[in-house]
This record gives C-alpha cells, structure tokens and sequence, in this order.
C-alpha cells in the first residue's frame, strides 16, 4: 500500500509523517524542490512540536520520502493552500486545480482522492470534475455513483497549530465523501491513526461547510470579545475584569481580545462563507470586519500615547520616544509570523514613527525582512523605552517584571485588574 500527500506544507508533512509512523509508504509532492530536498535529507521547514523528531525517524526508516513529481499510489491527499483573492475576498482553487492536474496522468482503477485542504462549497466537486476531464479513460463518482473507478471524498483538516502531533490522531475528523462507499474508504485510511471518532457527513458540501462554521464560529467569538475591548475603552472600563465576571455565569464563556485575529485559517475562511451567501452572511462578515480593524486601534492607541507624552514633554520631538514591542508571532509561544496582527501593527509603526522601535520575540532570531528598517531592532527582554506595547501573550511575558514606562497592554496581562 502506498499513500500519496499532495503539498507538503503545515498539514501535508505532519499527515505524511503520521501515516509513515504507522509502517505505511508515504511519498510527499511539493512543487518546491528546497521543501522536498529538506524532507529527503530527514529534516523539517516548518517548526511544529515533535514533527522533527518523527520526520527523521520516517525518512531514516524508509517510509517517508518526498518528491515534486506525483506518482502511482493508492490514496491521493491533497492538503494545498485555499486563499482568498481581491477586494471581495473571493476564494482562489488555483493550487487545488493545479494538485487535481498534477495526480490525473497517475490514477488508476481504485484510487482514492480525498480533499484535505480547508475549501470553499463545492470545491471537492469541482476537483472531482477536474480529474474526471483529464482522465475520460476513468468513471468517477460524481458521474457513475458506487460503480466509479475513483473515489473521492473532503476531509477537512483541524488541527491546531501548536499541538499538530497530537491533535492528528486525537481530534474527531468530518469525513464527507461524494458516495458512502467513498466515505467508507476515506474513514479505512484515517483509522490507521486516528483514534477520534470518523463522523460520516451525508455529502462533501455539508463536510466543506462545517469546517468553515467551525473557524467561522471562533471569529465571531473573539469578535465578541474584541467588540467589548472598545467599549470598554470608551467606558473607561477594565475589558478582561469585565468578562471574567461575566464568565462566572455557567452559559456565558467570552474569550479574549487581542490586537486582531491571525493566522491562516480564521482570517481567511470565514469569507468562503461570506462569499458563498454574501446576503445571508452579516454577523459573519462583521466579526471579520471587527477584528480586521482592530491592529489599526491599537495603531491609533500607539499614536495617541506618543502625541500625550510629547504635550508632556514639551523639549522632546517624536523621534526620542522609543518604542518596545513585545511579541510579532500571531498567537502565544509559537515561532509562526505569517497574517499575524502584531507583525502587521509592527511594520505600520516602523513606516510611521521615526523613533527607535524594539522588538522582543523571544521565538525568533532574526527579523522578518518586511521589518528591516534602519529604526527597528530585535531584541532581548528587560528593555528600556518609552512606550511598552504589549502584542502575544508569550508565556516569558507573563512572566517578567512589568516594565517601566507608558505601557499599552493589548493581552491585559500585564495591567489586569486582578
Ligand atoms: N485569538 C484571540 N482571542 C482568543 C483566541 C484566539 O484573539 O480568545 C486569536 C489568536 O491570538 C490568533 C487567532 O485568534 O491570532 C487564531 O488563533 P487560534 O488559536 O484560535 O486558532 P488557529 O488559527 O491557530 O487554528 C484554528 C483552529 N480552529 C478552531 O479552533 C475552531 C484549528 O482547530 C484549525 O484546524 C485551524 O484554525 C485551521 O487550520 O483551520
């Protein structure tokens, strides 16, 4: 038996990985050789706890390799990005497109395809459709029911960054295959490591649309919390002593406000919703819309705190007042800068102020090269400055001495009324 994962990405390498962990052959696509040279040598591109170390043992093994060019198999996994394109936030399937191109000339009678990657409605039938036009040779099941040649089926992935290993074969998996055999033989596949339940869902559309609902549920909890955070402000109120007196009701569970919501996924995939059912879709859209705006709040708050100590300090100018920031990764005790807020309020900070800028992000080593101005600097706890800003909730943050100086405390962990 062998399986083929398609993109060797956040997913793609730690599914791989796992099914190699189980003694099964895995070969990896990537359309990047570095990725795929990386993966051949037993190391990793991406940081993610224990990957590493299972990584080595799988290539070392023999179980693992990696390759840009697709071959024979007998399930096919695709786990390749889905973002969105233009002002509209319209979903972009061009790497699911690509991925279905790229497997078509290898399929044979039997395989299985199943769609991974976080999709739009109706994107495993269109992948479906797409492998069905480059290979007329071969019935598929959108067509020929359970007496296809291939079997396709979404299952869309959920883990949390941070915790992949262990999510991977914990967490319930959505299994919506386009016929029940489909789903039968996509939740055979998963159970080689899955100890979660395989929840069979009557069709791809429904599997699709509950993974969005699942992301799009978290935003427009934390659009909650961060709606609250600028009311709070406007009361002149305390946010986090508010919600958790709040939380001390047994159905009320309010989560935290932040500097914005970031990563890939809950940034992102609310909009396949609101793209699919623009009318239908408000609350949706205006949670995105919330905690879109609030790295420009916090921008505003920076500005306002610089133009307060200036009246102050009427024999200074705005390029002696420092400012520490503290933390660029888009949530806590992570190395993962991409769609993060803070890095975004950073980089907005360092255009516009012209004072000295410190950054503290003890996961990182060097600065991103979106941040490399002649004004701003990494650096190591315990800095001194004139505004403090406080961006991810590093546990090595909750930990340290509160600094001296003006300090905007975007987390509360370090103002909290406790
Ligand atoms: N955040 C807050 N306040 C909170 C919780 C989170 O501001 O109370 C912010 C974080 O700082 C971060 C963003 O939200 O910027 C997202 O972080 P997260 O930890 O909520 O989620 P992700 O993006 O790391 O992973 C999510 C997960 N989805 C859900 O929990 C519903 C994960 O299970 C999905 O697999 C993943 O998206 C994905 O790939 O779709």
């Amino acid at each position: 038996k062998r399986i083929s994962v398609i993109g060797l990405g956040y997913i793609g390498l730690p599914t791989a990985a796992m099914f190699a962990s189980r003694k099964i052959e895995v070969v990896g696509v990537d359309v990047n050789q570095q990725t795929v040279d990386t993966i051949n040598r037993g190391e990793v591109h991406i940081v993610e706890p224990d990957l590493d170390m299972v990584v080595r043992a799988v290539v070392k093994e023999g179980y693992l390799r990696a390759s840009t060019k697709p071959e024979e198999a007998e399930a096919f996994l695709i786990a390749v990005p889905t973002p969105f394109k233009g002002q509209n936030h319209e979903p972009d399937l061009s790497y699911i497109k690509a991925a279905s191109r790229a497997i078509a000339p290898v399929l044979q009678l039997g395989n299985l395809v199943i769609l991974e990657s976080t999709s739009p409605v109706g994107a495993t039938e269109a992948m479906a459709d797409w492998l069905a036009e480059a290979r007329p040779d071969l019935s598929f099941p959108q067509h020929a029911g359970e007496a296809s040649d291939i079997r396709i089926a979404h299952c869309p992935e959920r883990v949390l960054p941070g915790k992949v290993m262990q999510e991977l074969i914990s967490n319930d998996r959505v299994v919506g295959g386009i016929t029940p055999v489909c789903s039968k033989c996509a939740v055979e596949l998963y159970k080689t490591f899955v100890t979660g339940d395989c929840v069979i869902a009557s069709g791809p559309r429904v599997a699709e649309m509950a993974k969005l609902t699942e992301n799009a549920f978290r935003d427009v909890n934390i659009a909650f919390a961060n709606e609250l955070s600028l009311i709070c402000d406007e009361l002149n109120m305390d946010v986090w002593e508010l919600i958790r007196l709040a939380n001390r009701h047994p159905r009320v569970n309010i989560l935290q406000p932040g500097p914005g919501v970031g990563g890939h996924c809950i940034a992102v995939d609310p909009w396949f919703i609101v793209s699919s059912a623009p009318e239908q879709a408000r609350l949706i859209r205006t949670a995105r819309e919330v905690n879109d705006s609030k790295p420009n709040w916090v921008l505003n708050k920076i500005r306002a705190a610089i133009g307060a100590h200036l009246m102050e300090n009427p024999s200074k100018t705005a390029a002696d007042v420092t400012v520490a920031i503290y933390g660029l990764a888009f949530k806590p005790d992570i190395d993962d800068l991409r769609e993060s807020p803070a890095l975004t309020i950073a980089k907005e900070l360092a255009a516009k102020h012209n004072g000295p800028i410190f950054v503290v992000e003890p996961n990182i080593t060097a600065l991103p090269e979106m941040l490399c101005a002649e004004n701003i600097q990494l650096c190591d706890l315990s800095i001194e400055a004139t505004i403090h800003l406080l961006l991810v909730d590093h546990e090595s943050f909750r930990g340290m001495d509160i600094p001296q100086g003006i300090i905007i405390d975007t987390r509360g962990i370090w103002t909290r009324v406790s």
